[in-house]
């Protein structure tokens, strides 16, 4: 048999196309780098190795938290963008508006977390930013709410030209789900990966992002006239419902760049016409949106029967999708005749870290284990498993593919070693906070104990690890940019 050749550059896709597309991966990348950096520094604060301002451990945590949810989304977006352009005319204009916006809203987002002092997560809960109790000032939480409505403003416009081309295209969003082929006769003709995909993403994503906006837009009038006030259990439950598909929607934006890149490493098709692909990502949208009361199972005030829904919704949610994907990779690559790269390595690794990562995360959705881990590092644990060894590996792995595509970047044995520095650093620094949060470590905490010490040292050493090899990725994609945005192909 002979080898597959994964570096076609796709005919879809146009200089300007790819311009954009290079664009969001280039500024993911960077900020990805920086807010790893602040990382790490926080682990080695924890482990008592470096000395920060307690106030300042929780504006880095802020702006750790804002900036990588940003960025999975960003990079979650370009991916899904470069695929999803081969099949609907989305428009170029919008694309780049959306990434106008989200470098306006980082700014204002440093603005109010540097300058204000606004250090009350990513998670803004109601009422903490109106009640800082002197840590910062209105002007400052003020300026990272209106960053977040600028950057929640432009993926809404992003998502709304996708639902535009998509209609123009399949006539509507069922057809573009393949209901057609998942409810009646399957006539093989149900649309790509891609579309099934950003149309689930659009979706969920349109409820999450007006949930979000409404929820910024009451937090801030609320900042300037507290008197206006809004029942709290009303807006954790808005918060949180955008909290949760916004995060969720990244990795089902990324994933679009395994089923299209690994099937072109090993020479097989991804079966993606099939009831089980479909009805799985129909599934996935309907669980996606009702799960999210998981992040409420200590909100003993929440109506009883949503709660029970999220503990069970939970079992079930992310598991078709990751099923579908982790069975397809699993018999796309079983005795293939497989090319390893950077890039398809990546994306098998982000395959199994995103199902591995699901696990610990089931575990916390249990009402009687969350009684006791909620708020420990076990959450970091799982979260940071699925997006940094799932959605950014995937990530990582599109850009090595787009350089050596369209770069022609080559490969060097430093590309290998960094792969296994990723992947083993990533394991043992998520490893860190999953045994930190069995031995009880709270999460969000700039203090420890001495107990809990030498974890957060060896996660800083695993963290190290992986901000080396991370670094190695980066510096490559941006050798290789400037050929990759300008060649012909
Ligand atoms: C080298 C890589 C990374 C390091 C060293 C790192 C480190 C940390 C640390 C120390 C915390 C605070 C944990 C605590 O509660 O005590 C944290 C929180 C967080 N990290 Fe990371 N992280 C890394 C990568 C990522 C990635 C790739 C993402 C997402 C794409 C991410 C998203 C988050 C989020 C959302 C939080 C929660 C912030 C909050 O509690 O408000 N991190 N990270
Ligand atoms: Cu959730």
């Amino acid at each position: 048999m002979s080898q597959p050749d994964p570096y076609q550059p796709d005919p879809g896709i146009g200089r300007s196309e790819r311009g954009v597309v290079l664009a969001y991966m280039a500024t993911s990348g960077a900020v990805l780098l920086l807010m790893m950096v602040l990382g790490l520094i926080m682990r080695l604060d924890q482990g008592e190795l470096l000395g920060m301002a307690p106030d300042w451990f929780y504006r880095v945590l802020t702006l750790h938290g804002t900036g990588m949810v940003g960025i999975a989304g960003l990079a979650g977006a370009g991916i899904m963008w470069y695929f999803l352009r081969q099949y609907v005319g989305l428009s170029l204009a919008v694309a780049w508006a959306n990434l106008a916006l989200f470098l306006a809203g980082v700014i204002l987002i440093i603005t109010g977390i540097a300058l204000g002092g606004y250090a009350g997560a990513w998670t803004f809960l109601y009422p903490l930013p109106a009640n800082p109790m002197g840590m910062w000032d209105t002007g400052g939480a003020a300026s990272f709410l209106v960053g977040l409505l600028i950057i929640g403003v432009g993926f809404l416009l992003l998502h709304l030209d996708c639902a535009r081309a998509i209609i123009a295209r399949y006539g509507s969003l069922g057809r573009a789900l393949g209901w057609p082929q998942l409810f009646g006769r399957n006539d093989g003709k149900a649309p790509d990966a891609a579309v099934v995909a950003s149309t689930m993403v659009l979706i969920v994503n349109t409820l999450g992002l007006v949930s979000g906006a409404a929820i910024v837009v009451m937090s801030l009038i609320n900042l300037y006239f507290p008197a206006f006030q809004v029942d709290p259990l009303l807006a954790k439950n808005l918060i949180y419902f955008f909290g949760h598909v916004f995060i969720n929607a990244t990795i089902y934006m990324a994933v679009i760049a395994v089923y299209h890149l690994l099937p072109r490493y090993t020479g097989r098709p991804w079966p993606s016409s099939n009831k089980a692909f479909l009805g799985a990502w129909t599934a996935s949208t309907v669980m996606v949106i009702i799960v999210y009361p998981h992040h409420l199972l200590m909100d003993f005030v929440q109506p009883q029967w949503m709660l029970v829904m999220g503990q069970i919704i939970s079992y079930t949610s992310g598991l078709p999708v990751l099923a579908v994907t982790a069975y397809g990779a699993i018999v796309n690559l079983h005795r293939a005749p497989i090319r390893w790269d950077l890039a398809s390595a990546l994306l098998v690794l982000s395959a199994f870290g995103w199902a591995a990562g699901i696990i610990p995360a089931m575990v916390d959705a249990t009402i009687v284990v969350n009684q006791v881990m909620h708020n420990t590092l076990w959450v970091p644990g799982h979260f940071h498993f699925y997006l940094l060894l799932g959605t950014i590996a995937m990530a990582l792995g599109f850009m090595a593919w787009m350089v050596r595509t369209y770069g022609g970047a080559r490969e060097s044995g430093l590309d290998q070693l960094s792969f296994w520095v990723y992947a083993v650093g990533g394991v043992g620094f998520v490893g860190m906070f999953l045994i930190g949060g069995r031995e009880g470590t709270p999460r969000r905490f700039a203090e420890h104990l001495s107990g809990w010490i030498p974890y957060d040292r060896w996660a800083s050493l695993f963290a190290a690890l992986v901000i080396a090899a991370t670094a190695v990725f980066v510096v490559r994609f941006f050798a290789g940019l400037r050929r990759a945005a300008l060649t012909e192909a």
